[in-house]
């Protein structure tokens, strides 16, 4: 009987030490890893990169990008109300804020055009609940410009419920 529990205990000690070994290599995993360099989007080949808008965030934020680069993107609008990506610096943020709360709780009739002059439009795409819209968008290719970046969505009461994002310049792998 003895010997028998012996042998036992030495067929299961390789065993355990391999259940530790997954469990200690598992905790040692460290903190997580940076963003991987970016294979930057041409005008030919546009960098797919998708931007969730959600009641009240975009996800990712910040979204990575490369001073530049064409990137195809493809807004999904996962949230229960109507949202819009609105990119440009703060200026361009601005103007859509106070374009389109002009146009809340508008009278009976068709809904009133919402527009801003051409120099502060930015890249603004609309998005229906459930619904994914593409655009292809090229960077800028000012680092100091990118950097002033922000993504808003200015449907009236939702910038002020936080609806705002912005990019972060990543490093190029190409
Ligand atoms: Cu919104």
């Amino acid at each position: 009987m003895r010997s028998a529990s012996v042998c036992f205990s030495l067929a299961l000690g390789p065993v355990l030490a391999l259940l530790v070994g997954v469990v200690v290599s598992g905790c040692d995993a460290g903190p997580a890893a940076p963003t991987p360099p970016v294979v930057p989007g041409s005008s030919s080949a546009p960098r797919e990169v998708n931007i969730v808008l959600k009641d009240w965030v975009f996800l990712p934020d910040p979204v990575d990008v490369v001073p530049g680069e064409t990137v195809l993107l493809h807004v999904v609008n996962g949230g229960l109300e109507i949202h819009e990506l609105v990119v440009g610096d703060q200026a361009v943020q601005d103007a859509w804020e106070i374009a389109e709360a002009a146009g809340a709780d508008p009278p009976p009739g068709p809904t009133p055009i919402v527009s801003v002059a051409p120099d502060v439009a930015g890249l603004r795409v609309v998005v229906p609940s459930g619904r994914r819209v593409d655009v292809v968008w090229t960077v800028p290719a000012d680092p100091a410009t990118v950097a002033g970046l922000v993504f808003g969505c200015h449907i009236p009461g939702h910038w002020a419920k936080g609806m705002k994002g912005g990019v972060r310049i990543a490093s190029s792998d190409g």
